[in-house]
């Protein structure tokens, strides 16, 4: 049996050398331009970013080494993550090993503990989250070993160090917030060293303490945990994790860089404000709104100069298909929870909606419309920790990209920006 690290360790240089290849013949050729709607558009659409973990392609969504995301739904989160870093699935012997490993480091110092106990009461979770797991920053494999003299062909080693580090405490870390946040009793301890019968997203749901006597909170943490776990490069989250990992700053200072971008409202946090728009809508009409009640709040919504959350995308042009797996989850498990069901009539107004606006280039949901009134179901009531199990997620598909990132020898991002004046040049030279 071949451990992850062995299986990847083993790919690296023949990735590596493929790479150098590939720049050294075709490194002058040109792939894209850039327009001046891009410069002042976010930089949307330009192809500038190596990313092999997972790509977005705007008629599809979410494709994870060459496998679209329902297609490796049921898969578990920890093979999703071996699938991330190597493209293959683990056999049983290597899946056990990795959660075993994780099981063995996710320890989390009594200091961490003392640091979100110190901070206010009504913190956001995010905040929380984000504050323990830079706490953590000197505990980096990486930046010990930087200090001590370390080869840049090695960078990886313990950058994935770290970031096995970094997933197996997330779930512990954000469930101690969870518990001590919104006042739901002492932290639960994890399992003992080598007692690691349970799966990262099972031990999740004991860690929280949320009740799950059918087993379907668990069955939904698993999936939930493989649906958010990466999207390409380009979006915040991780493109920033990207950048901050290029300057060689180490796992605990780049995933929280990346995790400060998902705490945005046009970002993930668009997932507390999905449920949240739904139960205002709720609240409002008195219970599950008709589909005509459901016109009328978008419509106010919008007129606020609001934006309906959950709704549009930077890339997909389509339904997006880790919401229509979720979707699926809801309509087989709780098809008459009257979130669930505000959300299939939201599902079925609020595009119609959209499309009407000319300026939307997508009217279509994305994760966030549907991820929330899940949880909610399950008794995960508390909308303000959806960003922070988001993130834990999350943190699979940027250690993937940045050991991979590591491992290429890929260099400090630094794109040239430009001024207005020299924009007014460049436009006039080319009339
Ligand atoms: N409701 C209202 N207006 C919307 C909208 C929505 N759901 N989606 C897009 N628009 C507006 C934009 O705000 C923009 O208006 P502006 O020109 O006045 O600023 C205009 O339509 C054009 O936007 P776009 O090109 O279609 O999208 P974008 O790439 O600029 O933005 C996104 C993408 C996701 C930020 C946007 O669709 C949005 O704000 N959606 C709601 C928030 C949300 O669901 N975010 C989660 C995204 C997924 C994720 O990261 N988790």
């Amino acid at each position: 049996m071949a451990t992850l690290k062995e299986v990847l360790a083993a790919k690296i240089p023949a990735e590596r050398q493929r790479a150098k290849d590939f720049v050294k013949e075709h490194g002058a050729k040109v792939i894209d331009q850039v327009n001046v709607e891009q410069v002042y558009g976010g930089m949307r659409g330009i192809s500038c970013l190596l990313c092999d973990t997972s790509s977005v392609p705007a008629d599809k969504g979410l494709i994870v080494r060459g496998k679209p995301i329902a297609d490796v739904a049921n898969l578990l989160p920890e093979e999703i993550f071996w699938l991330l870093l190597t493209g293959e699935l683990p056999d049983a012997a290597g899946l056990a090993s990795l959660q075993a490993d994780l099981a063995k480091r996710s320890a989390v110092p009594d200091y961490v503990w003392a640091v979100i106990d110190a901070m206010p009461a009504d913190t956001h979770p995010m905040t929380l989250y984000n504050t323990a797991m830079l706490a953590l920053q000197n505990t980096s494999v990486f930046h010990k070993r930087y200090n001590q003299g370390l080869r840049k062909d090695d960078y990886w080693d313990p950058t994935f160090e770290d970031c096995l580090d970094i997933i197996a405490r997330a779930p512990v870390i954000s469930a101690g917030i969870y518990r001590k946040r919104f006042n739901k009793g002492a932290r639960i301890a994890t399992a003992a060293t080598g007692q690691a019968s349970q799966d990262w997203a099972a031990n999740y749901v004991r860690l929280l303490g949320i009740s799950d006597t059918n087993g379907e909170f668990t069955k939904l943490m698993r999936l939930y945990m493989v649906l958010h776990c990466d999207h390409e490069n380009g979006n915040v989250s991780a493109m920033a994790t990207y950048t901050v990992n290029s300057a060689l700053s180490d796992m605990y200072y780049s995933y929280t860089a990346g995790m400060n971008g998902l705490a945005g409202p046009l970002h993930g946090l668009a997932n507390q404000e999905g449920l949240n728009w739904i139960l205002e809508a709720t609240t409002k009409f008195g219970g599950a709104p008709t589909h005509d009640q459901m016109r009328a709040h978008a419509a106010e919504t919008l007129n606020a100069g609001k934006v309906i959350p959950g709704y549009g995308h930077g890339v997909l042009r389509v339904t997006d298909p880790r919401f229509e797996c979720f979707y699926e989850f809801g309509k087989k498990h709780c098809p008459n929870d009257p979130v669930f069901k505000t959300v299939i009539t939201v599902f079925e107004t609020v595009p119609d909606v959209l499309m009407n606006i000319k300026k939307i280039k997508n009217p279509w949901p994305n994760v966030d419309a549907v991820s929330g009134s899940l949880l909610y179901h399950y008794g995960l009531t508390e909308s303000i920790f959806y960003t922070v199990l988001f993130g834990v997620s999350r943190a699979l598909g940027v250690c993937a990209q940045n050991v991979w990132a590591r491992a290429l020898g890929m260099p400090l991002v630094r794109p040239k920006s430009v001024t207005s004046e020299w924009l007014d040049a460049a436009v006039n030279a080319k009339a």
